[in-house]
């Protein structure tokens, strides 16, 4: 417990409101009776602990598998300043709404307190948030993806800020499904939802919708990305920072295995993050990332040892499971892509007696999720601790795009990378809930996470750009999901995405050569490393083509998109749209 007033006032507050039987205050130790609790209330299922060391199995409610894009909220005092790309409500509404939610939802219950730091403990960068919660699952999980320890409860004690996150999971019911987020009062209020992303509070929650704002107001980013360091065969780190959309290989892209001619020459990657980055200007005027997380919240379908061999040494041990199957035979667990050999004697995320080989179902649920702590990971940088974080090289823009996008484009500079950032569209996944594969815009894989009105959004990264100068990163743009006439992916992906990060750390560096293209600077086929690769020249030029008519469809569709934001849009992407429009005509 906390000597912080103000945190004891609130939690106390919170206690009035929701009426639990108990509080109990959680600072990282004593885990073990929780998960003994959730072992017997049937929450987690133990798995075996030979094969499988401290891990565990959760099966959620079959409706409550994925982020709730539609019952999210911020909820500002003026609705312009959520911005069209937000459901709003005004924090007054919110609140009559979903207090007589919470008043006695945790009754017969224990109200858990999570006080925990985002980001390393004692950086400038970190920030402190407390959650409410009544659901072990959450607290197990908050403590892995989260840092939740004694000294963070110290920083609390001192601490004048903290975001409020109150949860609780009352009885899932989806009609009364809230995700609210309350920026002006740095409040995060989410009921009926026990899925991590509309749970775990500290993540899309805090560390992107409500730091996006406080960043806005502070002069920093919160952002949607990964961080990686590639070190080259003379040693250097060079670090680049990547948003993609949800399910869009963020994961495997952050833990890959460099091709075997690029280990051999000596390339190696690091992962300081797989999901979010604060960047921050530094001292020397470079943009400065850290990981505000301390574990992945990972896709789990699709990860074996070929696709990312790095996530599936990590989630051997102390891992949480979330709506995969169940092996009976040999109490261990089993996912769609993980090998040809699904087990016959089997549970699937349901619930249900399942046989892999003979059922139709999917045994796992394609958003199923392992929640496993970052220092699992194999390839974790020596630097994710580092509490002034890693200087950053380059921005990466990435969607899932069958023909538009080619494969790698370069901006021409930081402004017009912020427009290549805002025109980013890709096709949705099952990260969240409503129909797979259709594209939509989703500005540098925000769209879900901006916190406030994306046209002031864009104003704020034009401004850090002015403000870095001729020290802000390059900016590109990479699309690993061009397909060809018969609907194939054309690009190998994984592993083989370093030779396109391979030109880009050139092109930062002032050593590559590239052809101007009226969407940007582009590498031409002989630029990109394919030796080894079974890609015709002909299939690599195909994934470098840009189609002027597609492109033209694409600048009347961003148009419309750019029209929603009236004048919160920055003039300058308007005049930056009229420019590729002019380019693509000449
Ligand atoms: C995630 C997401 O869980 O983007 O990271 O949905
Ligand atoms: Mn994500």
């Amino acid at each position: 417990m906390t000597n912080n007033l103000k945190v004891k006032q609130w939690v106390s507050w919170a206690a009035d409101l929701c009426k639990p039987d108990e509080v109990v205050w959680i600072d990282g130790e004593g885990l073990d009776e929780l998960r003994a609790a959730a072992l017997k209330s049937g929450e987690l299922i133990m798995l075996n602990q030979d094969l499988l060391p401290g891990c565990y199995l959760h099966r959620s409610a079959i409706n409550d598998v994925a982020r709730a894009e539609d019952k999210t909220f911020i909820c500002t005092t003026d609705e312009a300043d959520a911005g069209p790309t937000n459901n709003w409500m005004s924090p007054a509404d919110m609140y009559d709404k979903l207090t007589p939610l919470f008043d006695g939802s945790m009754r017969g219950r224990t109200m858990y307190v999570i006080p925990f730091c985002m980001g390393p403990v004692g950086s400038p960068f970190s920030k402190l948030g407390v959650e409410i919660t009544d659901s072990i699952y959450v607290v197990l999980n908050m403590c892995i993806m989260t840092r939740v320890s004694k000294d963070v409860v110290k920083m609390l004690d001192g601490a004048e800020d903290f975001v409020k996150c109150l949860h609780c999971t009352a009885e899932l019911d989806i009609d009364k499904r809230f995700i609210s987020h309350f920026p002006e009062d740095n409040a995060i209020w989410s009921i009926n939802s026990g899925y991590g992303g509309n749970a775990l509070l500290g993540k899309k929650c805090f560390a992107l919708r409500i730091a996006s704002y406080q960043a806005k107001k502070e002069g920093w980013m919160a952002e949607h990305m990964l961080i990686i360091g590639i070190e080259n065969p003379q040693g250097q780190v060079r670090y680049i920072c990547a948003a993609f959309p949800s399910a869009c290989g963020k994961t495997n892209l952050a833990m890959l295995i460099p091709p075997e001619i690029y280990a051999k020459k000596g390339y190696k990657l690091w992962c300081v993050g797989d999901d979010i980055a604060w960047l921050r200007i530094g001292p020397d005027g470079r943009l400065w990332a850290i990981n505000p997380e301390n574990g992945y919240f990972g896709v789990v379908p699709g990860t074996n040892a070929q696709t990312n061999p790095n996530a599936l040494k990590a989630i051997g041990t102390n891992t949480i499971y979330t709506n995969v199957a169940y092996n009976e035979e040999d109490g261990t667990v089993w996912w769609e892509g993980l090998d040809d050999n699904p087990p016959e004697k089997a549970i699937d995320w349901k619930g249900n007696p399942w046989n892999g080989k003979t059922s139709q179902e999917k045994g796992a649920h394609p958003n199923s999720r392992f929640t496993v702590p970052a220092t699992n990971c194999p390839v974790i940088s020596p630097e994710f601790e580092n509490p002034g974080g890693v200087p950053i090289d380059a921005i990466i823009f990435g969607g899932r795009r069958a023909k538009t996008a080619p494969l790698v484009y370069q901006a021409r500079d930081f402004a017009h990378g912020v427009f290549v950032g805002s025109i980013m569209a890709s096709e949705t996944t099952a990260a969240q809930t409503g129909a797979v594969g259709v594209t939509r815009p989703d500005s540098m894989a925000m769209k879900p996470f901006c916190g406030y009105n994306m046209g002031d959004y864009f104003a704020h990264w034009l401004e850090m750009g002015k403000k870095l100068g001729d020290k802000a990163p390059e900016i590109f743009n990479v699309n690993w999901f061009r397909v060809d006439d018969d609907g194939n992916f054309i690009w190998p992906g994984f592993g083989d995405n370093l030779r396109v990060l391979e030109w880009i750390l050139a092109r930062c560096a002032g050593e590559a050569e590239a052809a101007l293209a009226p969407i940007g600077h582009m590498p031409r086929a002989g630029d990109i490393n394919i030796e080894g690769l079974s890609l015709s020249a002909g299939q690599l030029e195909e994934l470098l083509s840009v189609d002027k008519g597609l492109w033209q469809a694409e600048v009347a569709s961003i148009k419309e998109y750019y029209k929603t934001f009236g004048d919160r849009l920055p003039k300058e992407l308007w005049d930056k749209l009229a420019d590729l429009e002019a380019r693509l005509e000449a």
